[in-house]
């Protein structure tokens, strides 16, 4: 296992590292149908990252395979991805007009028609509810807004207990931390940066109505961010780069757990393939079938491929998806019925609240947040609030707040064979204890503050943003759907890695979790099963 020094060297790897996985991504690395390998990893995010890394150190051959792109090519603007104020082809999946999560502005609709395109984040549409998630290799790293947050540990304790918390917390937590290349912000920094106004204007208020607010760590250069302040390096946060991907600035996850795994010489990356199906292959392993796709989407060819073993690291949405519909299309005929159930929206609800004139949030505000509203200890409906930047490049007086709350519904998928496609069994209304929750701290402030919720952004006289999620959790649950080490019963070599193993709600940004929760399982699976 690596050392502590070892990962925070390959978090700052950078360039060459980089080069490495554009090899191990290159056309002519990726698997051909009757290939034969040792682990196969479906996703790229952060189970599956922690996944290859920890295999291939531990010398074993791993091939992912990843629906997404590799993200590793400039357009004609020189730049990888766009950004959040003039969303091109690059920003969604799949779609021809965008679905921003602030959708209107003044109550009009805010989005556009763009080419479709294999984009990098994917507006998901269940019945009841929008899962953004990200595409790309790198998964989630890409598109969102690196926020590093180690769970509250008796809130951990409650939602996963067949865990040890004392090993997570003195272990994975310090391991996933170092793996990601997690920093701090220069506290006086943030006192004086323009692009934290918003943040400042948002902690005075707070505070000035009782509340607690805390500085949140990031996997965002805080370095790079203050060259970008002071004028001397190209801008990535400060110019509204953010769930559409970052050109700088970010270790996302190609720059950090994946490049170190392809500095092995032993991961290949299949990017542009979506795994259709799982099925027990009769020499032994598993038959893995999927769908190479071209930048439109459609199938330019379908492969089979052998893997002795396979880790599921599809996301929370994407590993449910394909288990439930292999139970029922009988390919895992006996995957336990915990499978598909559990999920989760980390309760999560958007608001914003207009400021007065003579309160500016500035007109550059950094698209990484670095500052949340700790309200979790009200028992009366615990609240953790991150303060969002409205990064639109102009004074607006909008306070953003993305609300984590401990909203109780659970969904459950399920394969529905008309369609052939797996529903999702949420219904927008189950966010009400969400709402109700993140209203009594937003009144509060408002009364205090006299100020009003701005409620043009999510619709016409809408105020709250409650029909979508950032943090799909859940559907694969750790030591129901699994073991208590993410392997599927019935299925020796198979194995579940990503958030469907986090019982639909961590009372913070997730990744962190996820990641470390992730090591947690690679470890003890490397250290027992026989590869
Ligand atoms: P994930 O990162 O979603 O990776 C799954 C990968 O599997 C993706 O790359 C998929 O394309 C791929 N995939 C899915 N199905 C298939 C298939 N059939 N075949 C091949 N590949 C497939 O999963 N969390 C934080 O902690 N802090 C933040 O600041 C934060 N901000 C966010 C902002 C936005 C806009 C969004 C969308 C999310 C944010 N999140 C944040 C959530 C975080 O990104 C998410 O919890 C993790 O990415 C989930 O990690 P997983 O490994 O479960």
């Amino acid at each position: 296992m690596a050392s502590r020094r070892t990962l925070l060297k390959a978090a700052a790897l950078g360039a060459p590292a980089a080069a490495l996985l554009a090899k191990a991504s290159a056309a002519g690395a990726a698997l051909a149908s009757g290939d034969h390998v040792p682990a196969l990893v479906i996703g790229s995010g952060y189970g599956g990252a922690v996944t290859a890394l920890r295999l291939t150190q531990a010398g074993i051959a791993t091939a992912i395979v990843e629906m997404g792109m590799a993200w590793n090519t400039a357009g004609s603007d020189g730049k990888v991805f766009c950004n959040m104020l003039n969303p091109d082809q690059r920003s969604y999946w799949l779609r021809t007009t965008t679905d921003q999560p602030v959708g209107y502005f003044l109550g009009i609709s805010a989005n556009k028609t763009i080419p479709k395109y294999t984009g990098v984040l994917d507006s998901e549409k269940f019945a009841g509810i929008r899962v953004y998630q990200g595409r790309g290799v790198g998964g989630g790293s890409l598109v969102n807004g690196g926020m590093a947050v180690v769970p509250k540990r008796d809130y951990f304790t409650q939602i996963l207990p067949s865990v040890d918390v004392a090993s997570m917390y003195d272990t994975y937590f310090p391991r996933a931390n170092a793996g990601l290349g997690v920093n701090a912000i220069d506290t006086a920094w943030f006192e004086t940066a323009d692009c934290y106004q918003f943040a400042r204007v948002s902690r005075a208020q707070a505070n000035a109505s009782g509340y607690t607010t805390t500085f949140l760590n990031n996997v965002y250069d805080f370095d790079y961010m203050k060259k970008e302040q002071a004028g001397t390096v190209p801008r990535s946060a400060l110019a509204s780069e953010v769930i559409y991907g970052n050109n700088y600035g970010k270790r996302s996850l190609d720059k950090t757990y994946l490049a170190t795994a392809a500095a092995t010489g032993r991961l290949t990356v299949t990017a542009q393939h979506v795994v259709t199906a799982v099925a027990p292959n009769a020499a032994g392993g598993y038959t893995v079938t999927m769908n190479q796709i071209d930048t439109t989407g459609a199938t330019v060819a379908t492969k089979t491929v052998r893997a002795d073993k396979v880790f599921f690291a599809a996301g929370s949405v994407g590993t449910s998806k394909l288990l439930v519909a292999m139970r029922a299309q009988g390919l895992l005929p006996n995957l336990p019925s915990a499978v598909g159930q559990g999920w989760g929206n980390n309760g999560n609800v958007m608001v914003a609240r207009a400021n007065h004139i003579w309160n500016p949030t500035g007109a550059v505000e950094s698209g990484m947040p670095a500052m949340g509203i700790d309200n979790w200890a009200d028992a009366a409906g615990p609240v953790f609030a991150e303060i969002a930047p409205f990064p639109a490049g102009t004074e607006l007086w909008i306070s953003l707040y993305l609300a984590i709350t401990k909203n109780p519904n659970r969904a459950a998928f399920s394969f529905n064979s008309s369609t052939g496609a797996v529903d999702l069994s949420w219904q927008t209304a189950w966010n009400q204890p969400a709402i109700d929750a993140a209203k009594r701290v937003f009144d509060t402030i408002n009364a205090k503050q006299v100020t009003v919720y701005r409620s043009d952004l999510f619709g016409v006289n809408k105020v709250w943003g409650d029909d979508f999620t950032y943090h799909p959790l859940g559907g694969c649950i750790l030591n129901q759907a699994t073991d208590n080490y993410g392997r599927l019963p019935g299925y020796p070599g198979l194995y579940v890695t990503d958030g469907s193993l986090i019982p639909g709600s961590t009372g913070v940004n997730p990744f962190l979790t996820i990641t470390a929760l992730a090591e947690r399982n690679i470890e003890k699976i490397l250290a027992t099963d026989a590869f």
